[in-house]
């Protein structure tokens, strides 16, 4: 029974590999003119979105689940990325405090 008990183990190990071996994706989200550069984003668990600030002032990165609770990713100076990883399924709103017209819907499916 050695081989078999190798192939269970060979097949059990595959299957908790695959999901580091990263199917999640990243996605770039310009801030540019205290503006992001898409309205709303579909992404899936696990999947990065990199806000990328490209002005040459601070903004800062909210991001507040469905239930209101407010996760802030502090401030974010000139040419940094904050980056978030969504874990869980859900609609959240990504916004900067210091400038309320940046707003962007993130469904995570
Ligand atoms: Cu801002």
């Amino acid at each position: 029974m050695p081989l078999l008990r190798r192939a269970t183990f060979t097949v059990v190990l595959i299957a908790l590999l695959i999901p580091m071996l990263g199917f999640a994706d990243d996605y770039v989200i310009n801030q540019t003119k205290s503006l992001f550069d898409k309205d709303a984003v579909t992404v899936k668990q696990g999947d990065k979105l990199i806000f990328r600030n490209n002005d040459d002032y601070t903004h800062n990165i909210q991001i507040v689940n469905e239930a209101g609770d407010i996760n802030d990713r502090g401030l974010q100076k000139s040419g940094q990325n904050i980056d978030y990883i969504f874990g869980q399924a859900g609609h959240y709103l990504v916004r900067c405090n210091m400038h309320r017209q940046m707003h962007l819907e993130v469904t995570v499916k």
